[in-house]
């Protein structure tokens, strides 16, 4: 009997494997209007496969945002007849996410000499990127671990900007917090390359050089990103496991010590939007923390995340308005309007709480109330399309237009010392 089970489950894993794991499965985009709208969607997500995408939780789902989610392929027709029965209205963002998935690598891009920044890149490919952008830029470039991930793979920071001999401003830049949302750590990629390329021949960005160093950390949630290249793609957390529960991984977006899990975040580790077990219990955040608090001067905090293409600034944990924030407001106006100039991608911005949602425990609200009081969460392309499978063809103008952002503001923090 066991012979035939165990013959049976490899026959499933097989299958899945050669059609893929996602073959059928579909991104649907619903507009909930009223109570039983959320009822239903609250039941669908505990007893089918499903998995948000946005808001990253069922708590989250509100009657006046739209949700998108990926239904399993078993499960489509079923949730979809289910719908249309209480008339909540659904367009199919994906009709079938594995097709997508292959598209999403440019198989006719020739393989460049060097380093292909147009391609995302699995974790070792990264790591021997790191080594190798340090080597060769030895005036600009030191690398720096800042501690390991739960699976003991090492958390690297670049310090980009002139060497000199004394301490300059810094600006924090911190991609691949969450694992599935790829085009971040491509971002980060972009920026160390296009920062050694133009010192020197662009006079902004050599300056900016001169001036501030920009802290980066390609990858924070190293096996977090490493699991959604080997085994699901639309894994958020980190991959720590947590006592007690078959479910593992905390979201280290809910896990900084910022009103800590009182709003917005999940205490049940099978949410993506789990807590943790306690502020700082994440060794990854633990380790952007720790090098945070140790270092003097860092005078703004950017963390690059997708999708929906928005400019989100403190609070998230509270609807009050920070102290700064019509700075804060003209700021990333400004950046917008700067990254919108090149290819017209429209972006909204402004208090993480009142742009999508209250929630504690983000890396932008801790470095806020640290001291640092520019801080920006930057939710790249696209606005629900391609979600978190961004083909490879979007990455470079997505990671031009950043550039202006970016830019953008460094040159403000610069001009605005403090
Ligand atoms: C969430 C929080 Cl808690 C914050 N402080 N700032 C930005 C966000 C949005 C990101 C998240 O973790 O949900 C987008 Se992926
Ligand atoms: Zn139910
Ligand atoms: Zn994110
Ligand atoms: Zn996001």
């Amino acid at each position: 009997m066991e012979a035939l089970l165990f013959l049976g489950f490899v026959a499933i894993i097989s299958v899945e494997a050669a059609v893929g794991k996602y073959a059928g499965d579909k991104v649907l985009r619903l507009r909930p209007e009223n109570e039983q709208h959320l009822q239903f969607i609250r039941h669908v997500s505990h007893s089918a496969e499903v998995d948000f995408w946005q808001p990253h939780s069922v708590e989250l789902v509100t009657t006046n945002r739209s949700v998108d989610f990926r239904i399993g392929a078993g499960w489509a027709s079923e949730v979809q007849a289910g719908l249309n029965k209480i008339g909540l209205k659904y367009d199919i963002l994906i009709e079938n996410v594995q097709n997508l998935m292959e598209k999403q690598f440019d198989r006719n891009k020739t393989d460049s000499t060097g380093y292909d920044y147009e391609k995302y890149h699995r974790w070792d490919e990264i790591e021997s990127w790191i080594a190798k952008i340090t080597i060769e830029n030895p005036k600009l470039v030191s690398r720096f671990k800042i501690g390991h991930s739960y699976e003991r793979r090492s958390i690297y920071l670049l310090r980009v900007g002139k060497r000199t001999g004394f301490m300059k401003p810094a600006i924090f830049l911190d991609c691949g917090i969450h694992a599935r949302e790829w085009i971040s750590p491509a971002f980060c990629q972009w920026f160390v390359k296009e920062a050694v390329r133009n010192y020197g021949s662009d006079p902004a960005m050599t300056t900016l050089l001169n001036k501030l160093d920009f802290l980066v950390v390609p990858v924070i949630n190293v096996d977090g990103y490493v699991y959604s290249w080997a085994r699901d793609r639309f894994w958020r957390k980190t991959r720590s496991r947590n006592p007690g529960s078959r479910c593992v991984g905390t979201d280290p977006n809910r896990n900084f010590d910022a009103k800590w899990c009182s709003i917005g975040a999940s205490r049940d580790p099978c949410d993506d939007i789990y807590c943790g077990s306690h502020a700082e219990s994440e060794k990854e955040v633990k380790a952007v923390a720790g090098f945070i608090r140790q270092y003097c001067c860092i005078k703004a905090y950017l963390t690059i995340h997708s999708y929906s293409q928005m400019c989100l600034f403190p609070y998230s944990y509270t609807y009050s308005l920070t102290p700064n924030y019509k700075e804060l407001n003209t700021m990333a106006s400004d950046a917008v309007k700067a990254l919108s100039s090149l290819h017209g991608t429209q972006y909204e911005y402004g208090p993480a709480a009142i742009i999508i949602y209250p929630s504690a425990g983000g890396s932008d609200d801790w470095a806020y109330d640290l001291g640092i009081k520019y801080s920006f969460t930057f939710e790249l392309r696209d606005t629900g399309t391609y979600g978190f499978l961004l083909p490879e063809s979007q990455i470079r103008p997505t990671c031009e237009e950043t550039m202006l952002a970016i830019n953008y503001i460094a040159t403000y923090v610069l001009n605005h010392p403090y």
